[in-house]
């Protein structure tokens, strides 16, 4: 009786129609008189909606009653983008919904642009956790995300004067997608004391009391798979204060100013995403999140595993955990004191559960980028959690010392406790030591985590513990979303979208690289991309360029180890040849636009000074009459995900060319490739399988090898730099203020010339100039251009998301999927 009442949904044009009107009359309050775009957007949005929660809830219940074990993806960062685009591909009626809004007089393009990004993330680590729930759903695998629901997410970038700005960024203020549920709420304690006692039977307790209690509010979004009805769940915790809209003790005594401050201390909690993709050292307030989602988020996976009254010892059976980054490795000691401390459990039992439950993702070599916490800090805010960490470093060195007694130096590189002054936590360490895996996200990065900041722990608990998943991306948002006319090029000659489902279906692509007319549509659509993307920096940089030209892309946050200065630094190189040309020879080189786009950390003084460098090539290049189209310099700003649909498939070259051996894996190097674009980069990361894959002769690789990286240095410190007469040049021209006031860069230029040249940008400038000599060549030659273009999306299957969730589903979490509910 009560099944006519779930929500109407639509199956035609008309009636989709109907539901956007009702949506704009009823839900939202508004006259249908003017609605706008932003109005057409919310009626649109909710529509979907409508149908995506049915699916949702039938998700839901059917997995509950399916009892099997369910993965919980805990990240800090959720990089999700924009969702009704998604939403309509999932629930499959894009084109009805399409014609509904032509009849009410809108561009479905229009529509979807209203919509702003979800950009709870920083960059690589909070999209691909966004891609693994895409595949997590995709896959029917029982699967919940949890995360923060901050009020503000990745700043919005300004670039003004050349220089980049910060802006709030406001994104709740219209958001159909998410359901709070205000009956879901855990309390979490901060600070307070410990105290122990004995109960009647003689048995030790103890109890952690008289802290501060902020609440935690779940948020639920609905996570649709493809081409399923499976509907995943995305849990985002938001703080306020544990008594509600005030204290009333403090407001009936007149305290009301106090009260008003309690709640907002509460609530800035979830304020705001830090925005820095490395380490932010010893902010409390940090601490304060990763600590105060950990607990709502374990409070509320053992409330779900307790109304199935399985034993504990069941608890791994039903329950993974994975770790993305050390952000939530607090989970490991907040689980052990769920099982001890309230639940009355054994320390041996309790941490046999804790070790099969968790497994923990590394995403950073770079021993200056992981993660500590001083323990007088830790002491404070968690008194308990910090006695805790000391019973598992105990445990762990006892078995240390007994397996390994002649190695006295190990204890103290292998402690928990870091002993500096004051005493640090390393998390790291805590992750590996409580969990059953450990993963690094390409294969150089995992063999380099095992020799490197993992060494000893590979001795002590074997190599067995330690594996690679290379990580991969949703075809589904990368291809078929941002590529809608490649993707359904693609269909058409492997008969229809079952590769959307299955990405080593691209193989069959190879049979039609000599296809005269598949050929001619490819290169077609490569230049509309490519022509939109023209469209899209001159309406939002002003600036002109021909899309004829190569373009040449580097999208990603700015760093010193993802390189930057080398690409802006070949350009100004590029610049100074082309200035010395004869007009006649300038005619004839190739015509080449560079992009950049990418946000620094708002405390990175040296990212910000290599956006500022490049922001006034740009304003020098555009502007001289002599160079017209032979080079164009874009600084994009404000790169997110939204913007990088546009981007990506616009490449003919995008760069990844970090310093060997600092970039884990890169995933916009697969985005870029499985659209048709081709590779300059270095032999790191996932570079090295995406080489294995598409073949040396289709991507153009430069500079030294990671494992040269350490004598190089050394070398630099003892007998000083090589630096080539090429980018000498680049910096005398610097110096002498071709670009603005020198002083503006010469801590950019003296960190190469005077202080050690760290990421090696002198060692490799030689190779990846004349590297980039070689794709021009290659590029004049457009026929053999286009075939290495075809060949490489054909060779990319294996970068799938799908495959990567896959294989953590069989290596790590030991889970099966659950077979959706069919549609009713
Ligand atoms: C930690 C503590 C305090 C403040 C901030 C942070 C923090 C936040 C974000 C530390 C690191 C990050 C993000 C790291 C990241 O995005 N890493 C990238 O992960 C990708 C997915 O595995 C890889 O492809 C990239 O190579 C890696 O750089």
């Amino acid at each position: 009786a009560w099944r006519k009442h779930s929500a109407r949904e639509f199956n035609t044009s008309d009636q989709f129609e109907d539901a956007v009107v009702r949506h704009i009359e009823t839900t939202l309050a508004r006259s249908l008189y003017n609605v706008d775009e932003s109005g057409a957007y919310a009626g649109t949005a909710l529509a979907f909606r409508d149908r995506l929660v049915i699916e949702w809830n039938r998700t839901q219940q059917n997995q509950t009653s399916a009892d099997q074990k369910r993965v919980y993806y805990l990240s800090l960062e959720f990089l999700m983008g924009r969702a009704l685009d998604n939403a309509m591909l999932n629930v499959g009626m894009k084109d009805v919904a399409r014609k509904g809004l032509d009849e009410l007089g809108f561009r479905m393009e229009d529509i979807i642009d209203q919509e702003r990004d979800a950009a709870l993330g920083n960059g690589g680590l909070g999209r691909l956790a966004a891609c693994f729930l895409d595949s997590l759903a995709t896959l029917n695998y029982p699967a919940w995300g949890y995360g923060l629901r901050y009020r503000y997410g990745i700043f919005r970038q300004e670039i003004v004067n050349g220089y980049q700005m910060e802006v709030p960024d406001y994104w709740l203020e219209f958001n159909p997608w998410e359901f709070p549920r205000h009956d879901v709420t855990v309390d979490v304690q901060f600070y307070g004391t410990i105290r122990k006692y004995m109960d009647d039977s003689g048995k030790q307790h103890t109890a952690w009391e008289n802290g501060e209690i902020v609440t935690a509010v779940a948020y639920d979004a609905p996570i649709p798979g493809y081409g399923t009805t499976t509907t995943n769940n995305l849990r985002l915790w938001s703080s306020k204060a544990s008594h509600g809209e005030f204290d009333f003790t403090k407001f009936n005594s007149g305290e009301y100013e106090a009260s008003v401050a309690d709640t907002q201390r509460a609530e800035t909690i979830s304020a705001v995403l830090y925005p820095n993709d490395s380490l932010d050292r010893g902010k409390e307030l940090r601490l304060k999140q990763q600590y105060f989602w950990c607990a709502a988020s374990l409070f509320d996976i053992v409330r779900r595993f307790k109304k199935s009254k399985k034993a504990w010892s069941d608890f791994p059976n039903q329950v993974a955990i994975q770790l993305n980054d050390t952000h939530p490795t607090l989970a490991i000691p907040e689980l052990l004191r769920i099982l001890i401390d309230i639940e009355g459990l054994e320390w041996d039992e309790a941490w046999s559960i804790v070790q099969k439950t968790f497994s923990y993702t590394n995403h950073t070599v770079l021993p200056e980028a992981l993660e500590k916490w001083s323990v007088p800090l830790v002491q404070n805010l968690l008194p308990r959690h910090l006695q805790i960490i000391y019973d598992i470093n105990l445990q762990f060195l006892q078995f240390v010392e007994r397996n390994f007694p002649k190695d006295r130096d190990m204890l103290s590189r292998v402690s928990i406790i870091e002993e500096s002054q004051p005493k640090m936590v390393r998390m790291a360490y805590l992750a590996v030591i409580g969990s059953h895996k450990v993963n690094g996200v390409a294969e150089l990065h995992s063999d380099l985590i095992k020799t490197t900041i993992f060494k000893d722990f590979v001795k002590i608990h074997g190599p067995d513990k330690f594996t690679n998943v290379t990580n991969g991306i949703t075809p589904r948002r990368w291809l078929h979303q941002a590529n809608f006319r490649l993707s359904e090029l693609i269909a058409s000659k492997l008969g229809g979208y079952d590769y959307l489902n299955d990405l080593t279906l691209l193989h069959k692509l190879e049979n039609y690289v000599d296809d005269k007319d598949f050929r001619k549509e490819f290169q077609d659509i490569k230049y509309a991309n490519k022509l939109r993307l023209a469209r899209y920096i001159k309406e939002a940089q002003g600036i002109t360029v021909n899309p004829a030209s190569l373009f040449d892309i580097q999208v990603k946050r700015i760093h010193e180890y993802k390189r930057q200065q080398l690409n802006i630094f070949g350009v100004i190189h590029r610049y100074l040849e082309l200035k010395e040309m004869s007009p006649a020879d300038r005619k004839k080189a190739q015509p080449r636009v560079s992009i950049f786009g990418g946000k620094a950390a708002p405390g990175y003084w040296m990212a910000k000074t290599i956006i500022h460098l490049i922001n006034q090539v740009s304003e020098v290049v555009n502007n001289d009459k002599d160079i017209g189209d032979a080079l164009k310099v874009v600084f994009l700003e404000d790169y997110n995900v939204s913007k990088a649909e546009i981007i990506v498939p616009a490449s003919d070259i995008s760069e990844h060319i970090s310093t060997a051996g600092t970039e884990a894996s890169g995933t916009s190097n697969m985005k870029f490739v499985l659209n048709g674009g081709l590779i300059i980069g270095t032999c790191d990361g996932a570079n090295i399988e995406i080489t294995r894959e598409v073949g040396e002769d289709n991507i153009f690789l430069f500079g030294n090898l990671s494992e040269d990286v350490e004598d190089l240095r050394h070398a630099h410190y003892y007998s000083g730099l090589n630096i080539d007469p090429s980018l000498q040049r680049v910096f005398d021209e610097i110096r002498n203020g071709m670009f603005g006031d020198a002083g503006q860069f010469s801590s950019l230029v003296n960190s190469i010339t005077d202080h050690g040249d760290y990421y090696l940008v002198s060692d490799d400038f030689k190779s990846y100039v004349e590297t980039q000599k070689l794709i021009d060549e290659a590029y004049k030659n457009q026929e053999e251009w286009l075939t290495k273009t075809i060949t490489v999306v054909a060779r990319m299957g294996f970068f799938s998301s799908d495959r990567c969730i896959e294989e953590y589903a069989q290596e790590i979490w030991n889970t099966e999927p659950v077979v959706p509910p069919a549609k009713p």
